[in-house]
C-alpha cells in the first residue's frame, strides 16, 4: 500500500483507536487531513529565497480545503480508491469544514490569489485574522433572514499549525495582547510550491488572575482574557463600510502590526539594521483600506524601534506598499474619527500626523496650496482620518479591479490624486482559480474540455480558446449541453437535501447569487419576476420556456432594506410556486446560507448569469466569471468586469441591457422615477405588489419602505438611487428574449459554449502574474 493510504489507516488507529470501518466522519476527516499535511511538510519547510510578496487582508474566504488540497497534492485518486475499497462515499466531507473568514468577493479573491500564486511558484503569503467565528450562517424563518453563529472550529482545524514560537505582542493604548500565528499551507497545483496563510489569533498575556480570583472577583479574574480574545472573536458581517467601530480598528491594527513585526524580524535575521534592501525583499499588497493602518505602523516600527529617520522610513514604505481599491461606493471608503483613532493607538496616530505633514509639503512643492489641498487631506478639517487618501499617498501603486472601475477611480473617486500621481494608477482585472471553479466543482465539464483540447487549461486557462474550433460541431455542442443537464440534476439533488426543494432540470436555471445590496439590484430581478408572473397570467408573454429563478446571498444583519428584499423574494416565491396557473412555467427559490460550497454546486448548473448592478457601481464582480467559465450566458449591464466578459465572449452570445454610466451621470439630477411609474402600466403593476396587500411582509412595514425608497427616496438619498425603474423595461424585455431564445437549445448552448471558450482571461493566474510583474517587481 502507498504511504498516503497507509498513513490514513495508521492515523485512525493512533488517534481514535478505530479501523476505517469504525471511524466516524470527523475521525476520517482528521486522519485524511493529517496524512495530507504530512506530505506537505518537506515542501512547506523549504526556505523562501526570492522576493516575497505579502497579501494583507482582513478576509480570506477559502471555503472547504480538504478536496482542493488533495487535488493539488495529486491525492484525489488515492482517496477515491481507499474510500471505494471500503465502501465510503468521497462526498462525506461535504457536511463539515467550510471556513467562511470572509464576506464575499473581496475575501474570495484573496483565496483565489493564494491558489494561483502557489501554483505558479510565486512567493505570496497571506496575512490576516483567525476569527473564532466567521460569517454568520443564514436561515429563513417565515421568509425572514435569521442569523446563527458560525463555529467553524467546532470539529478542530487540522489544516493549520499553531506556531507558539513566533508569537508577538501588540500594544494598544490600554491593552497589550499576544498575537499567535496559525499557519495553513497553501499548496500549489502539483505541489511544487507551498506558501503560507498566516492568521493571527489574539490572546491575553495573563489568561487568569489568581489574586482576583482569591478575592472572589471572578469576572475580573478573566477580564484580560476576554478583552484580548474579543479582538479576533468575530468577522464583521458588512460587505460595505461599518462606520467607526472601535473593535474593527483594533482588529485592523492587531493583524497588521503582528504581520509587520513578523516580517521585519525575518528581514533582520539576514540584513540586521540595514533597511536599504527591504523593498527589494518584500512587497506588501493591501487588500482594500482595511489593512492601511499598517503604513503608519510600519513607519513607526522603523523609526522608534530601528532608529531609521522618518523621511527614509516613508520612502521605504512607499516602495514596499501597494493598494487595491474594491469599491466606488462612498460609504465603503473607510474613515475614522481622529479622536477614536487616538484613543486606540495614539502612538500610530502621531505618525499619521507626520505623514500628513509630508503630504502638505509635497503638495506645496507642486503648487497646490490653501483650499486646493482640501481633497487630499488625510486628516481633514473635521478631524476625520481618510484611509484611502493615506493609501494613495504612501504607496507606489493604486489599482482598481476591472477596466471600467479603474477608469472611474481616475475620473471621479480619486481624480485629484490621479492628477498628481498619474503613473501610480493601474488596472488589474480580477480573476478566479479554475482549479476550484472548474476542475474541482465541475469534473464532468473538466473531463469534456480535457478530452477536446488536452489538460493544459488547468494551469493555462487561455487554452480554452482552442474550444472555438468546435463551435459549429453539433455533436460537441450537444455533449456540452448534456453536461449542463447533469449539473442541473446534481444541484437539484443537493438542494433537496439542503433546502428541501426540488428543481426540474428541464427548466432554465436563471441565477443571481451574491451578497444582498441595493446596488446589486436583487429588487430589480424580483420586480421583473412579478412582471413575468402577470405576463404569463394575462397571456401577454408568448414564446416562453419554463424557468427557475434562483437566488442566494446574505444580507448584513443590520441592513434592513436588504433584509426586506429577501422577504419580498420569499413572498413572491410563495405566491408563484403555489399558483397552479403558472407553477409549471416558473419557480422562484431563495437558497439558504449561500456560501463557497453552495456556489460550487450552483455555478456549473446555471444557464443565465444575472449581473444586473447599476452601471458604475460594481467594481468588478467575480461570480460573473465563475458562471461564464461554467457556460452560462450573462444577462447584465455594462458594469464591472461584465464589460470585459462581453468583449471576450461576444456581445451576440450574451444579453446586455440598461443605461450606461455616462447616461446615468447625465440624467441623475433630473431623474424622476415616479414619472416612469405613472406612465408605465407594467412598472406600476409590479411595484404596487409592495403595497397592495398581494404580498405580506408580516406587518413589519418593510415592503412599504422599499416602495418609498423607489418613489420618494429618503433623507440620505434621492428616490430610486440605483435606477431600478429606469432600467426596468429594458431588463424585462432582454430577459424575456433570453428565455425565449432558450427554446432553440442548440443555438443557446452554442452561446454558452462560447462563453466557456472565452473565459481564459479571467483566470486569477493571469491576475496574480500581472501583480507580480507590474507591482511587486518579481
Ligand atoms: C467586492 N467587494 C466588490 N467587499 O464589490 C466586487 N467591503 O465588485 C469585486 O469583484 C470584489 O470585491 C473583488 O475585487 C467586497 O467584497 C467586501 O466584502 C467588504 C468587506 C468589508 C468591508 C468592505
Amino acid at each position: 500500500m502507498n504511504t498516503f493510504k497507509s498513513d490514513v489507516m495508521t492515523l485512525l488507529e493512533l488517534e481514535s483507536g478505530k479501523t476505517i470501518h469504525q471511524a466516524d466522519v470527523f475521525e476520517l476527516y482528521h486522519a485524511v487531513s493529517k496524512a495530507a499535511m504530512k506530505q506537505v511538510k518537506s515542501k512547506w519547510e523549504a526556505p523562501q529565497v526570492s522576493k516575497k510578496a505579502c497579501y494583507f487582508s482582513a478576509e480570506f474566504l477559502t471555503g472547504r480545503l480538504i478536496y482542493s488540497n488533495l487535488q493539488n497534492l495529486g491525492l484525489m485518486n488515492q482517496l477515491s480508491e481507499l474510500f471505494h475499497e471500503n465502501n465510503i462515499d468521497v462526498a462525506i466531507f461535504e457536511d463539515i469544514e467550510d471556513a467562511a473568514l470572509g464576506n464575499g468577493g473581496l475575501g474570495r479573491l484573496a483565496a483565489c490569489f493564494l491558489d494561483s500564486a502557489a501554483t505558479q511558484g510565486i512567493t505570496l503569503n497571506g496575512y490576516g485574522i483567525r476569527y473564532k467565528y466567521g460569517l454568520f450562517k443564514q436561515y429563513f424563518e417565515n421568509g425572514f433572514q435569521k442569523e446563527a453563529v458560525d463555529d467553524w472550529q467546532q470539529f478542530g482545524d487540522p489544516w493549520s499549525q499553531r506556531n507558539e514560537g513566533e508569537k508577538v505582542t501588540v500594544k494598544f493604548k490600554n491593552q497589550t495582547v499576544y498575537a499567535v500565528p496559525y499557519d495553513t499551507p497553501v499548496i500549489g497545483y502539483g505541489a511544487k510550491t507551498v506558501n503560507t496563510l498566516r492568521l493571527w489569533q489574539a490572546e491575553p498575556l495573563v489568561p487568569f488572575d489568581f489574586q482576583l480570583f482569591n478575592d472572589q472577583k471572578f469576572e475580573l479574574a478573566v477580564r484580560e482574557r476576554d478583552d484580548a480574545e474579543a479582538i479576533s472573536s468575530v468577522l464583521y458581517p458588512n460587505d460595505t463600510a461599518d462606520k467607526g467601530k472601535k473593535l474593527r480598528l483594533k482588529q485592523q491594527y492587531f493583524f497588521t502590526s503582528a504581520s509587520l513585526q513578523d516580517i521585519i524580524r525575518t528581514y533582520k535575521r539576514r540584513y540586521g539594521n540595514d533597511f536599504t534592501h527591504f523593498s527589494a525583499e518584500y512587497a506588501i499588497q493591501l487588500n482594500d483600506t482595511h489593512p492601511v493602518v499598517s503604513i503608519p505602523e510600519f513607519i513607526r516600527l522603523l523609526v522608534s524601534e530601528e532608529g531609521i529617520s522618518f523621511g527614509k522610513a516613508l520612502k521605504i514604505a512607499r516602495q514596499t506598499f501597494a493598494y487595491t481599491n474594491h469599491t466606488i461606493m462612498a460609504e465603503a471608503l473607510e474613515k475614522w474619527d481622529a479622536k477614536l483613532f487616538k484613543s486606540v493607538i495614539p502612538n500610530v496616530y502621531r505618525y499619521v500626523v507626520m505623514i500628513q505633514k509630508a503630504l502638505l509639503k509635497e503638495l506645496s512643492g507642486m503648487g497646490i496650496t490653501g483650499s486646493d489641498q482640501k481633497p487630499y487631506l488625510i486628516i481633514d478639517e473635521n478631524s476625520v482620518v481618510h484611509m484611502a487618501r493615506l493609501a494613495v499617498f504612501a504607496t507606489h501603486s493604486v489599482n482598481g479591479v476591472a477596466e471600467i472601475h479603474t477608469e472611474i477611480l481616475k475620473k471621479s473617486v480619486l481624480k485629484e490624486w490621479y492628477r498628481i500621481y498619474p503613473k501610480r494608477f493601474n488596472n488589474k482585472t480580477n480573476g478566479i482559480t479554475q482549479r476550484r471553479w472548474m476542475a474541482l466543482s465541475n469534473m464532468e465539464l473538466s473531463g469534456f474540455i480535457t478530452d477536446k483540447i488536452g489538460s493544459g487549461w488547468v494551469t493555462d486557462l487561455e487554452k480554452l480558446r482552442n474550444l472555438e474550433r468546435y463551435k459549429d460541431d453539433k455533436n460537441v455542442i450537444c455533449q456540452f449541453a448534456h453536461i449542463k443537464q447533469i449539473k442541473k440534476q446534481q444541484l437539484s439533488d443537493y438542494m433537496e437535501k439542503h433546502d428541501g426543494i426540488r428543481l426540474n432540470p428541464e427548466f432554465i436555471f436563471d441565477v443571481q447569487v451574491k451578497r444582498l445590496h441595493e446596488y446589486k439590484r436583487q429588487l430589480l430581478n424580483a420586480l421583473s419576476i412579478v412582471d413575468i408572473y402577470f405576463g404569463l397570467k394575462n397571456g401577454r408573454i408568448q414564446n416562453y420556456h419554463p424557468t427557475v429563478f434562483l437566488f442566494g446571498g446574505k444580507a448584513a444583519p443590520g441592513y434592513l432594506r436588504a433584509k426586506g428584499v429577501i422577504k419580498f423574494i420569499n413572498e413572491i416565491a410563495n405566491m408563484v410556486n403555489n399558483d397552479p396557473e403558472v407553477n409549471q412555467q416558473m419557480k422562484v427559490v431563495f437558497v439558504s446560507n449561500y456560501n463557497v460550497s453552495y456556489a460550487e454546486k450552483i455555478m456549473p448548473a446555471a444557464d443565465i448569469s444575472e449581473q444586473i448592478s447599476t452601471a458604475g457601481t460594481e467594481a468588478s464582480g467575480t461570480g460573473n466569471m465563475k458562471l461564464m467559465l461554467n457556460g452560462a450566458v450573462t444577462l447584465g449591464t455594462l458594469d464591472g468586469a461584465n464589460v470585459e466578459i462581453i468583449r471576450q465572449a461576444g456581445e451576440e452570445n450574451n444579453y446586455i441591457f440598461g443605461a450606461r454610466v455616462e447616461t446615468l451621470e447625465m440624467i441623475a439630477d433630473s431623474y424622476n422615477p415616479r414619472e416612469i411609474y405613472e406612465q408605465n402600466e407594467r412598472v406600476r403593476a409590479a411595484v404596487d405588489t409592495l403595497v397592495n396587500g398581494m404580498l405580506d411582509d408580516g406587518g413589519t412595514g418593510m415592503f412599504r419602505e422599499l416602495y418609498h425608497s423607489l418613489l420618494d427616496g429618503a433623507s440620505w438619498h434621492r428616490p430610486d438611487n440605483y435606477f431600478v425603474l429606469y432600467d426596468f423595461i429594458s431588463y424585462c424585455d432582454t430577459r424575456l428574449q433570453a428565455i425565449s431564445d432558450y427554446s432553440d437549445r442548440l443555438a443557446f448552448s452554442r452561446k454558452c459554449f462560447l462563453n466557456t471558450a472565452g473565459a481564459g482571461k479571467f483566470s486569477s493566474d493571469r491576475t496574480v502574474r500581472e501583480y507580480a510583474i507590474q507591482i511587486w517587481g518579481m
